[in-house]
């Protein structure tokens, strides 16, 4: 046993691990406020202090770090989308992430899997074609497999025709990974912190200052403070932040769940999803099964668990794994996710001048961090538009340029 664990255990007091820098008092101005200290707010403070210089941030969270979306999304990421701008997107966040542990020198846990999303229908079949040709297109490896591949990639999976539902076939995204997510919002807000950013847990924004439509403020419960420009990265708040500086974005926001099982031996290789049957699956490095399902079926602004998910989840986990039988589930949570009307999501610019939104991340913005970091920071620090993040932006929804990416979100959100 390691001396420093044997110390560790006989100690009388038990020094705390600390993540993060203990909270400093708020300073009278920054020349960058970033409202939301999950992983996309930490992200965008890490790149603009790492690649933009820009130092002068605070990360205002009403919570704790990285306790919102971020530490309760199954942590799935892909870029196997639908249209050309999301696939291009979600894989240049893929990309990032794959570096991430190298750029923090911090395990985030990456682990390559690779994500089968079944079909048990001719439409699903025909929507996953169509996914293979633009993910191929577009350099991002997809490609359709069919029972006997399917049976080699994820053996336990029951394939029989006498099933319920049986697996015609199924989109195969090699690159499909899972992440430790928690890590992710630690790596970014340390080494964030490091270069000079302050991180500011418990801190809640209860109000927008603006004079003739520039934003000049945030009023927070701690006192206001003055500063340049804010990003907005308040995952299931987007609508009552937003509210708060002036603006309507067209979201929902509604709950999701998920839940883990007891841990048990390795035997699932691969992220599976269906889409049909509106579940998924993947096996955490602990062994724990990691499930979720649709969106619940209606608008609110609460994270409690249900019955109904449970139930209906574990019938359909059953008809693709049925030796699952015995297996205990040990938690269940959700979040609340903010869905826009064409499921892809919003960033960029917005009425308030110094005002840049990144919002509408319903049921997909985990896999999204890195990139959405990297994209916000160049925005604030350059004022100019990147190209990869133009198509999502918040004017679209009056231009009538939505981008239909329905047909890749995992399960019916
Ligand atoms: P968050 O981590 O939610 O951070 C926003 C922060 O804003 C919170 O910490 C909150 O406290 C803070 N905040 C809110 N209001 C205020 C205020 N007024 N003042 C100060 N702070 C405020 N995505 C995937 O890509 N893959 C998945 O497998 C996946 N699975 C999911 C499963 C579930 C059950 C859920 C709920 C979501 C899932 N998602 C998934 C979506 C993903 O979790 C989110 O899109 C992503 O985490 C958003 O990150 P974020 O940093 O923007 O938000
Ligand atoms: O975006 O892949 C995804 C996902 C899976 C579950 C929730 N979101």
């Amino acid at each position: 046993m390691p001396f420093g664990l044997l110390k560790y255990g006989f100690s009388r007091t038990y020094p705390v691990w600390r993540q993060f820098p203990p909270r400093p008092d708020l300073k009278p101005s920054y020349d960058v406020v970033i409202i939301g200290g999950g992983g996309h707010g930490l992200a965008a403070a890490y790149h603009l202090s790492r690649y933009h210089g820009i130092t002068s941030v605070a990360v205002l969270d009403k919570g704790y770090l990285g306790g919102g979306n971020t530490a309760r999304n199954t942590a799935i990421i892909r870029s196997n989308y639908l249209t050309p701008e999301g696939v291009a997107f979600y894989d240049e966040a893929l990309r990032l992430f794959q570096g991430l542990s190298h750029e923090f020198d911090f395990n985030i846990l990456y682990s390559e899997r690779g994500h089968l999303t079944l079909a048990h229908t001719d439409a699903a079949i025909r929507t996953s074609r169509w996914r293979a040709e633009v993910n191929t297109h577009l350099g991002v490896e997809s490609r359709l497999v069919f029972p006997d591949e399917i049976a080699r990639i994820e053996p336990t999976l029951d394939l029989s025709r006498e099933a319920r539902y049986p697996v015609l076939g199924a989109l195969y995204h090699v690159p499909g990974a899972v992440a430790r997510h928690d890590a992710v919002a630690w790596g970014y807000g340390i080494r964030a912190a490091e270069r000079g950013v302050e991180l500011h847990p418990m801190t809640e924004v209860t109000g927008i200052e603006q004079a003739d439509g520039r934003v000049t403020g945030v009023v927070t419960d701690r006192g206001t403070i003055k500063c340049g420009a804010v990003i907005q990265a308040v995952a299931g708040m987007s609508s009552v932040v937003a509210g708060m500086a002036g603006f309507k974005l067209p979201i929902r926001s509604i709950p999701l769940q998920a839940c883990v099982s007891q841990p048990l031996k390795p035997f699932l290789n691969t992220i599976v999803v269906s889409g049909s049957l509106h579940i998924y699956i993947s096996q955490s490095s602990r062994g724990e099964l990691v499930m979720g399902s649709a969106s619940d079926p209606y608008v609110l602004y609460s994270t409690r668990s249900s019955l109904e998910f449970t139930e209906g989840l574990m019938g359909h986990i059953l008809e693709l794994f049925p030796f699952l039988g015995d297996v205990k589930l040990m938690r269940q949570w959700a979040g609340i996710t903010d869905m826009t009307p064409d499921f892809a999501p919003v960033m960029g610019t917005t009425p308030l001048d110094g005002y840049y939104i990144d919002a509408g991340w319903g049921t997909w913005g985990f896999k999204a961090t890195p990139a959405c970091g990297k994209n916000m920071a160049e925005l604030v620090a350059t004022g100019k538009v990147p190209d990869m993040i133009a198509p999502f932006t918040l004017e679209r929804f009056h231009k009538f340029r939505m981008l239909g990416e329905k047909g890749a979100a995992s399960v019916g959100h």
